[in-house]
């Protein structure tokens, strides 16, 4: 059991800090314009190494963090000109490329409803100032921790752990989007890896799962761009706004450089059928229906070949 006391112990803080600068400082833009207050939530922050960057208003701020994505974390006063701290959150907050910034809101005791419409508008916290130094540094720190591990948990949900490429559940949400929002052709191939259960029971898992992270690797860098995921097993989807005949092209050139490989010490060759949909169905799920089924065509015909 941790108390709140320990959770937020010196040593605690120390250990968080040092994971989340990694090797450089953490970068934290203050928007402020009382000179007196930017500069003295700018001390409290480099007393934990943060890299602080400041500005004097809202508008300021978008044009910062525009030009440095890097920046994880504002910390921003209400009161501004231009655009205040309440408009700024709800600006970023309706731009899915700010959802993992870190929003802290600031403002003077007096506006007690300030804080409800802040968070209501995104923001992860608000502070009424004047604040203790303890408190603004746990915020800082808590939310910056809760935001690390959202990033962590969102990436291990949406990533095949053995190859890295992009798992089944994303290949879903994301196809599903770029499906519906393409007004071009789109190509979808399901691939499976022939035979792939003899390589397993010649070489063994070990063996089995250090292919499955090379040709993991092959298919990231023959189709950059391209939506790729691990299906499951042995199996691989892509899918692209390309048409047909360039999916179909780029599948041969893929195939042959693989053919013409030798994976592991042991110098093994692989060979994949191929399904390929590129008459975009009523659904994507359709379209990977159909690309399966042509897969399974491919393999009654011999294996190691494309049908479309
Ligand atoms: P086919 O040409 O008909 O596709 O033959 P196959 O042996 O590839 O197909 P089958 O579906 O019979 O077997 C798939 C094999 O893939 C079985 C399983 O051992 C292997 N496999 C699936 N996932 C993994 C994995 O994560 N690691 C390893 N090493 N093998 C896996
Ligand atoms: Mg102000
Ligand atoms: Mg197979
Ligand atoms: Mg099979
Ligand atoms: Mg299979």
């Amino acid at each position: 059991y941790i108390t709140k006391d320990s959770r937020y112990s010196f040593n605690h803080v120390i250990k968080v800090i040092e994971r989340l600068h990694k090797n450089q400082g953490i970068k934290v833009l203050v928007a402020e314009d009382s000179l007196t207050s930017r500069r003295f939530i700018k001390i409290l922050l480099e007393q934990y190494h943060f890299h602080v960057i400041e500005v004097e208003n809202g508008q300021e701020a978008l044009a910062k963090l525009e030009e440095e994505p890097e920046i994880r974390m504002l910390i921003t006063d209400h009161n501004m000109p231009l655009v205040n701290g309440y408009e700024l959150v709800r600006m970023l907050r309706q731009n899915t490329r700010f959802q993992d910034l870190v929003i802290v809101g600031l403002s003077a005791e007096g506006d007690s409803s300030l804080s409800a419409k802040f968070i209501k508008a995104g923001a992860n916290d608000f502070l009424k100032k004047p604040f203790y130094h303890e408190e603004f540094h746990c915020r800082v720190i808590h939310n910056l921790e809760a935001q690390e591990m959202l990033v962590k948990i969102r990436n291990l949900a949406s990533v095949d752990s053995l190859t890295g490429l992009k798992n089944r559940r994303s290949l879903f949400d994301e196809g599903e989007r770029l499906f519906h929002r393409s007004s071009q052709a789109v190509s979808l191939a399901m691939l499976d890896l022939d035979h792939f259960k003899s390589i397993n029971d010649t070489y063994g898992h070990l063996v089995g799962d250090e292919i499955l992270k090379m040709v993991g690797r092959e298919i990231q860098d023959a189709f950059p761009g391209f939506l790729s995921c691990r299906f499951g097993g042995e199996e691989f989807c892509l899918f692209a706004e390309i048409n047909g005949e360039t999916m179909h092209n780029l599948l041969e050139t893929f195939l042959t450089r693989l053919r013409c490989k030798e994976f592991t010490d042991a110098k093994i060759s692989l060979t994949f059928s191929v399904g390929v949909c590129s008459q975009p169905k009523a659904s994507f799920e359709g379209m990977i229906k159909v690309a399966d089924h042509f897969l399974y065509e491919a393999k009654r015909l011999g294996r190691d070949q494309i049908v479309s």
